[in-house]
């Protein structure tokens, strides 16, 4: 049954995999065994697969939208049997800015991880980042931008952390198109992740 869940993920059978969750907690086995033994290794190697080219992004975000489908199903029960979540994310695409798909599938990927993801959309002022980050206290801020006119605001929104006195409790993770190591170093993030597969890596690593 772990196996055939495995398979559903990994084929992205979206349409079943709610029932094939169901049956197998009805086989009497756990939330947490389902998760870590059939949709986590799934994911992982649907991360793989991607960065070796082997996989594109419309077959990743399939992947993705099932593994949420059976994540629904044991949500319910993963919080009741204190499954605490492996950090909580707040994520968003910067102001001026609304490629939001890539930010999407970071955000799914990271869910699928096991992250708790706060998604606060596309055109995300460093205001908004702020307030949400005082509001979800979350372990790590991710900023996306796909524009070379918007990744320019970054700065801001690290600089406002910290006028709010929060810098020093959030990790701060970037990414998109035109962004770079380079760029996360220059402006002082914890970390750049050029796909969805290395940002929820990433954010494993500085949680
Ligand atoms: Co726009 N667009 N677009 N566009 N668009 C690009 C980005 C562009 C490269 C196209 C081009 O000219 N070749 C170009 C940017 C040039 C530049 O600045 N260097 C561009 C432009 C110019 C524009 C407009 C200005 C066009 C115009 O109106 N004149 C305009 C800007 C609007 C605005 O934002 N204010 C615009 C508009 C749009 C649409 C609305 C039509 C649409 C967006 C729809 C949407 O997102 N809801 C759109 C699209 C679709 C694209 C392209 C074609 C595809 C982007 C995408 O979704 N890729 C894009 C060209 C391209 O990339 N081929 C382009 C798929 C996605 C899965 O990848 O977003 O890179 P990506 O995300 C990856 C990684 O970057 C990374 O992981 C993701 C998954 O692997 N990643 C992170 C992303 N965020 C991350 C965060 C992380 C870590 C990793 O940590 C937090």
């Amino acid at each position: 049954m772990l196996d055939k869940i495995k398979q559903a993920v990994l084929a992205g059978e979206m349409e079943g995999i709610a029932e094939l969750t169901n049956q197998a907690l009805a086989q009497g086995i756990g939330a947490r065994e389902i998760l870590d033994q059939a949709l986590t290794p799934a994911m992982d190697i649907v991360g793989e697969e991607y960065e070796k080219g082997d996989r594109y992004v419309p077959e990743m975000l399939i992947s993705a939208e099932t593994m949420k489908g059976a994540v629904t199903v044991l949500k319910l029960l993963l919080v009741e049997a204190g499954v605490k979540a492996r950090g909580k994310v707040v994520i968003g695409t910067v102001e001026g800015d609304l490629h939001d798909i890539g930010k999407d599938l970071v955000a799914m990927m990271m869910e699928g991880a096991g992250f708790e993801v706060v998604n606060l959309g596309a055109e995300v002022t460093a205001e908004q980042f702020v307030k949400a980050a005082k509001e979800h206290e979350p372990d790590i801020l991710g900023m996306s931008a796909l524009l070379t006119t918007t990744m320019i605001h970054m700065p801001g929104v690290i600089s406002a952390l910290k006028d709010a006195g929060l810098r020093d409790q959030i990790k701060v993770m970037i990414g998109g198109a035109p962004v770079t190591q380079g760029y996360a170093n220059k402006i002082g993030a914890d970390g750049y992740a050029p796909d969805a597969a290395s940002a929820t890596k990433l954010a494993k690593s500085l949680v």
